[in-house]
């Protein structure tokens, strides 16, 4: 029996794609970096809901971890260092309809990128942010960055870093509007994966700090959490991430915390060892931005005509107009005329 051409493509939705739909170019990130892990729980994700590619983006600014775009086979934007949360703000402005998703790295986002990353958190934008932290600049070849931690060598503190680091989770905790804030370790890859996903599913800028291991320039930094189980402190909840029993057997260390609490979620936050891994804290009741801001107005495609229609009058010039400044409607009547008579 002959299938109708649409009815086909409808069944390849339908049926579960597999992970090599969503693999990009060949990671070239050194073995046993942190991003191979966060990038293999994100191609999960879109494997598992099954993202349409020509509806997900992934935005970056500079550094290791934002070559993960490359690594996506979705539609990416590697930006500029320190600017990925502002790309990612007016793709979801223009079209809210995408899933955005945002890799950035802690002096992308925590040094250079700082101020946007404080307006991003107020404006609550419906986004994923994955915050690769590996303490240190990784592309650049090891500068200290403000998570380093004090005392770290690096090239730009050679004698040791002397400030106490910058705490990413209590800074977002403390942003008017912050609506999704979980920390993640990459090496216990079960954990990461419900954390991302249960982020993406968030209604609001969901923000995912990652411990991320960097064994090109500092390779013992984590090995103490990493080896320690009693070192990673296990946040449980219904609303939050449940243990596996398997997992439960090495992770002894566990605490039930209630994301709705944002106290509580604080004092969480400011523990750095053992390292709190689990969802800190989530307020779907924030409104979004975009929502705001697109109320009553439905993007239709009418709608994106005219505005982009009203933008180009602005720069038209028309040798033929006496006025150096007419409305934008008599600009657009003339275009339409010229249009017509040629
Ligand atoms: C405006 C600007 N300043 C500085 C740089 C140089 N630079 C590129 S990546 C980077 C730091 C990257 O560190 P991080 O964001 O932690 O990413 P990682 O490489 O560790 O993943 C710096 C300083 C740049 N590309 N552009
Ligand atoms: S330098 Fe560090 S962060 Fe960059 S790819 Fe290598 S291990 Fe990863
Ligand atoms: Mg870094």
């Amino acid at each position: 029996m002959n299938m109708h051409a649409t009815e086909c493509l409808l069944r390849l939705y339908d049926e579960q794609p597999d992970l090599e739909k969503y693999q990009g170019g060949v990671p070239r990130w050194c073995v046993g970096c942190g991003d191979n892990a966060i990038l293999a729980a994100v191609q999960r994700l879109c494997r598992n809901e099954r993202l349409r590619a020509e509806k997900t983006v992934f935005v970056s600014g500079i550094g290791c971890s934002s070559r993960l775009p490359h690594y996506m086979k979705t539609y990416g934007f590697h930006g500029i260092h320190g600017r990925a949360l502002p790309i990612a703000e007016g793709i979801k402005m223009a079209r809210p309809d995408l899933d955005v998703f945002v890799a950035t790295g802690d002096g992308d986002c925590c040094s250079i990128g700082a101020a946007h990353w404080i307006h991003a958190i107020r404006y609550n934008m419906n986004m994923t942010v994955l915050l690769h932290d590996n303490q240190i600049y990784g592309l650049t070849k090891m500068q200290a960055s403000p998570t380093s931690p004090r005392g770290l060598r690096s090239n730009t503190t050679p004698r040791g870093a002397y400030l106490e680091p910058l705490n990413p989770l209590t800074v977002t905790l403390g942003v008017q509007n912050v609506s999704f804030v979980a920390q993640a370790v990459d090496w216990i890859p079960e954990v990461l994966y419900d954390i991302i996903a249960q982020a993406f599913h968030h209604k609001g800028l969901s923000f995912v700090r990652i411990m991320q291991r960097c064994p090109e320039w500092l390779p013992h930094q984590l090995e103490p959490w990493l080896n320690d189980p009693a070192r990673i402190l296990l946040l449980n909840h219904p609303n939050g991430i449940q243990v596996s029993p398997s997992l439960a057997k090495v992770y002894k260390n566990q605490q039930a915390h209630d994301p709705a609490n944002i106290d509580r979620a604080r004092e969480v936050a400011s523990g750095s060892d053992p390292i709190p891994v689990g969802i800190l804290y989530r307020n779907p009741a924030v409104p979004l931005y975009e929502n705001l801001r697109h109320a009553g107005q439905p993007r239709t495609t009418e709608f994106i005509k005219s505005g982009l229609e009203a933008e180009f009058d602005k720069f038209t010039v028309w040798p033929q107009e006496a006025d150096p400044k007419p409305r934008q409607g008599a600009m657009r009547a003339a275009r339409r005329a010229t249009t017509a008579g040629s």
